[in-house]
């Protein structure tokens, strides 16, 4: 299996993330990939491969202009403002406030604060960059996957799922796995599934495609009463109109191992199935791993394998596998390469 990887991942590496009421160093570093990397490497999968200059123009299909366009300008205005440190929101277009369905505030703080969707996530002089060479390394996986069949790995850094048409946070920035599903759509695909394996709720891949009802997204995760990001994620939302039925949310306890686990996984299976999905995009978060250090799921290394040997079994797709998540830096790796195995040998 093929990957698709940009060392541009590293411009991306605020110096803090607010946690606990404290600045520590962010959960999502750089060094995470060097996990992964170690890992093909040992195992002998293939060298990776640097991907083609980013798309933008895919990107535009599913976020909102003027979102992107604060992406690639934020920090230029935060710094022309006067500020010293990195961007991180702190007033949010909170319930019930008409800014919120108004459009963004000229002021920069007010403009972050609009864009945001949580606190923890700050953005760099390197941010807008590192997200592109993401999606570059994602798009690159599509092509290759749209026109050789079998499955790619795209080792995006920083990650994509909580990305909301407009707002970033979650340590995410542009939603990877809405911009492959739009391109499998627009090379010719009738359906696509996106599944998201991540422990977190994947708010962004589901709101981007909440009314559409030719990509489905299913998503395991912490049960929003319990985990991040907190407000979505309920097993009620289902979507709506056209896309009413294409949403499939499996929220968990803490404490779910494997068993639990994978039941949601084969009903997921089961729904992209019956669904009539031509190509696979999956989400791959391994932060369900038990010692994961901000979630609360208790998957084994192995149990990873067996996941990956699923998806392969129960459906055969062309398949784009997008990292996400995962924190528990030395298992990172591992746990990444047992999916891709388990895939592979299935
Ligand atoms: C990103 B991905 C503050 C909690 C913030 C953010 C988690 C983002 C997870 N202490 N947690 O889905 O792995
Ligand atoms: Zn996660």
């Amino acid at each position: 299996m093929q990957t698709f990887f940009s060392e541009d991942h590293r411009l991306h590496f605020p110096q803090g993330e607010l946690h606990g009421g404290e600045l520590v160093t962010p959960f999502e570093r750089p060094s995470r990939v060097e996990y992964v990397l170690r890992q093909l490497k040992e195992r002998g999968f293939p060298a990776v491969t640097t991907p083609d200059a980013v798309d933008l123009s895919i990107a535009h299909r599913v976020h909102d202009a003027g979102f992107l366009n604060f992406l690639e300008t934020a920090w230029d205005e935060w710094k022309a403002a006067g500020n010293a440190g990195e961007i991180i929101a702190t007033g949010f277009a909170a319930r019930r406030m008409s800014g919120a369905f108004r459009p963004p505030p000229r002021d920069i703080d007010g403009k972050v604060g609009y864009y945001a969707l949580a606190a923890e996530t700050a953005i760099t002089g390197g941010t807008w960059k590192a997200a592109c060479s993401s999606l570059a390394s994602a798009q690159s996986a599509q092509r290759h996957v749209a026109a050789k069949g079998g499955a790619a790995f795209a080792l995006c850094r920083p990650p994509g799922h909580h990305a909301a048409s407009d707002m970033f946070g979650g340590y995410c920035f542009i939603n990877n796995a809405a911009v492959v599903a739009e391109m499998f759509r627009l090379g010719g695909a009738g359906k696509v599934a996106v599944l998201d394996v991540d422990f977190h709720h994947g708010n962004g891949t589901q709101e981007i495609l909440y009314a559409r009802g030719d990509v489905l997204f299913a998503s395991l995760h912490g049960h929003p009463e319990d985990a991040y990001p907190y407000f979505t994620g309920y097993a009620d939302e289902s979507g709506e109109g056209e896309g009413e039925g294409a949403t499939a949310n499996y929220p968990m306890r803490p404490g779910t191992a494997y068993g639990e686990w994978s039941q949601a996984l084969d009903e997921a299976i089961a729904r992209i199935k019956a669904f009539g999905a031509e190509a696979l995009v999956v989400s791959l978060g391994v932060d369900a791993y038990k010692d994961d250090p901000i979630s609360f799921f208790k998957l084994e290394s192995e149990d990873f394998r067996r996941c990956g040997n699923r998806l392969a079994k129960g459906l055969g797709l062309p398949t784009v596998f997008l990292m996400e998540g995962g924190y528990a830096i030395e298992a990172v790796g591992i746990n990444t390469v047992n999916v891709l195995e388990g895939f592979a040998e299935g």
